[in-house]
């Protein structure tokens, strides 16, 4: 007699996000049937873990899988980006899951393969995308998870992703941080909300991971600034960070710089870790996706992109050793009051902050257009209070604006945002100019200063450049002094080569 499926949900995937999330899910009381392409990596996690509240079921083969989960039956996948996750909805088709079976791919998975995806498998099951951040620890005690699919099919999921994402205090938004194996909060807010079809959970947390690249080379910048203008060693710098999270800087990805900058090397006693870190940085590409997506909409998310071509410079290692043998440029000099340029660097990091927060809602807000979904930002806002890499207190500030005005056009021009630049400025101009004249690069603050500028301009100098594409390619302009939409072409005369009277 064949057994009875008694699973709750089953998983694809035992690599650091999949077995997290599965113990997780277990933990809630779901009973979770587990599969890995390699047979002993399940193994070894079936064994490490006998005892989860749910229990977990040990599959080794596809069919296994299918045949140990409760109808309409639910699948996450768990597996790297890109042809895996169609190799595994392929061995599921394969294994025989039926048509209102429900196929979850919880990777970081491009929006456009996801759209693709419910398409491609529309007749074989229910196709389903949803974006998971916050790690090994996000995983394994509440992620953010933003969910975007068939409307029906997130009814037989909404269960499970409530019970297993991060909770936030209700009143407050504040995370709640007390789960343990086999302890998971109870009560809260869930970070989670279904967020519209087919790519739109897919393209939320692209989103999230854009704003994950600038926040954490804003941090970098700041780190940067002090060290080389105020001379400060690491620990001294990772108190600065522990008082700025005390504050309205309070977020995931200061708490942990604060602890970064205090950890010691484990090989040069009495010196710091990050001293010793190559200078680096890697990327996987979602922060990429980002900026080709505001380039393919014509959206400024000139501080995202910054954040990415960052990482990219930082990559050059040996040219820019060599470079730093031939490129002259200032000293780093700075005699001022030390608290005060320390305040003034919170301030930039702030303001430049509120800027990159508004690129990403613009970028969702051009895409929610194009793609007809109805996005609600406070509620994209809320769920990722807790969970995400990017949680921050800042983040009920803009819950709060986007559930003040809906429609609101651009981060910047909510009151409260509005009023926190105003108060920075000053000083955000400040380290902008600190940092060009020492000679230090700082492109997100920069470029995020830039955004602001431009933003707020209601004339900028591309009457020039129109002027100049009509000169040379007869590309048209509109003119200030008649209604828009009318376009003008002027026979330029032939150009002029003065004759310069030099010395
Ligand atoms: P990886 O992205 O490193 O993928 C490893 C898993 O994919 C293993 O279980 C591996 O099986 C499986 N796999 C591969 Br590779 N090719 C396969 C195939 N053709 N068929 C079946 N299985 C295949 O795992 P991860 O770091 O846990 O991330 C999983 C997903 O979650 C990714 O999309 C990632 O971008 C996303 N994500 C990761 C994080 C994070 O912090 N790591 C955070 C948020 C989202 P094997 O054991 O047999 O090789």
């Amino acid at each position: 007699m064949p057994q009875q499926p008694t699973a709750d949900i089953g998983l694809i995937g035992l690599a650091v996000m999949g077995e997290n999330l599965a113990l997780n899910i277990a933990d809630h009381g779901f009973k979770v049937a587990v599969y890995n392409r390699t047979t002993e990596t399940m193994r070894q996690f079936i064994d490490k873990n006998p005892n989860t509240p749910g229990g977990l079921i040990a599959c080794e083969t596809i069919e296994q899988l299918v045949a140990s989960i409760k109808r309409p039956r639910k699948f996450i996948i768990l597996v790297k980006a890109g042809p895996a996750v169609d190799a595994v909805v392929k061995q599921l088709i394969d294994a025989g899951i039926a048509t209102d079976d429900i196929v979850v791919d919880c990777g970081n998975s491009l929006w456009t393969d996801t759209i693709r995806r419910e398409k491609e498998y529309a007749d074989k099951c229910k196709f389903f995308g949803s974006g998971v951040s916050g790690g090994e620890v996000g995983a394994r005690f509440g992620p953010s998870m933003m969910p975007g699919g068939d409307p029906d099919s997130w009814k037989h999921l909404k269960t499970i992703w409530e019970a297993v994402a991060a909770k936030v205090d209700a009143k407050t938004g504040t995370p709640i941080e007390t789960a343990q194996p086999g302890k998971p909060v109870v009560g809260g807010v869930p970070c989670t909300a279904y967020l519209g079809p087919n790519g739109a959970g897919h393209y939320v947390k692209m989103i999230h991971n854009g704003i994950e690249y600038i926040d954490m080379q804003l941090i970098c910048e700041a780190y940067f600034l002090m060290k080389n203008l105020l001379g400060m060693k690491a620990g001294e710098l990772g108190d600065v960070f522990h008082q700025w999270n005390e504050g309205d800087l309070d977020s995931y990805l200061i708490q942990i710089t604060a602890d970064i900058l205090k950890q010691p090397d484990p090989l040069h006693k009495g010196e710091f870790l990050v001293d010793y870190v190559l200078d680096t940085a890697g990327q996987k590409g979602t922060g990429k996706w980002t900026s080709v997506n505001a380039l393919d909409m014509g959206i400024p998310a000139n501080s995202i992109a910054e954040a990415v071509f960052a990482r990219c410079l930082s990559a050059l290692k040996d040219e820019r050793i060599e470079a730093s043998k031939h490129l002259v440029g200032p000293k780093s000099n700075f005699s001022g009051n030390k608290q005060e340029l320390i305040a003034a660097v919170r301030d930039a990091l702030y303001g430049s902050k509120i800027c990159a927060y508004a690129q990403g809602f613009q970028l969702m807000r051009e895409a929610q257009k194009e793609y007809k979904w109805k996005l609600n930002f406070s509620e994209i806002a809320s769920i990722w209070r807790g969970g995400c890499i990017i949680r921050a207190r800042f983040l009920q500030k803009i819950t709060d604006a986007y559930t003040r005005n809906p429609n609101l056009v651009n981060l910047l021009l909510d009151p409260y945002f509005n009023e926190q630049i105003q108060k920075g400025q000053a000083n955000w101009r400040k380290i902008v100019s600190l940092a060009a004249e020492n000679g230090i690069a700082a492109p997100a603050f920069m470029s995020a200063l830039a955004y602001y500028d431009g933003y707020r301009a209601a004339r900028l100098p591309a009457n020039l450049l129109q002027a100049q594409r009509d000169y040379f390619g007869a590309h048209t302009y509109e003119r200030t002094d008649t209604p828009r939409g009318k376009f003008f072409h002027l026979d330029w005369p032939e150009p002029t080569r003065p004759q310069l009277n030099i010395g």
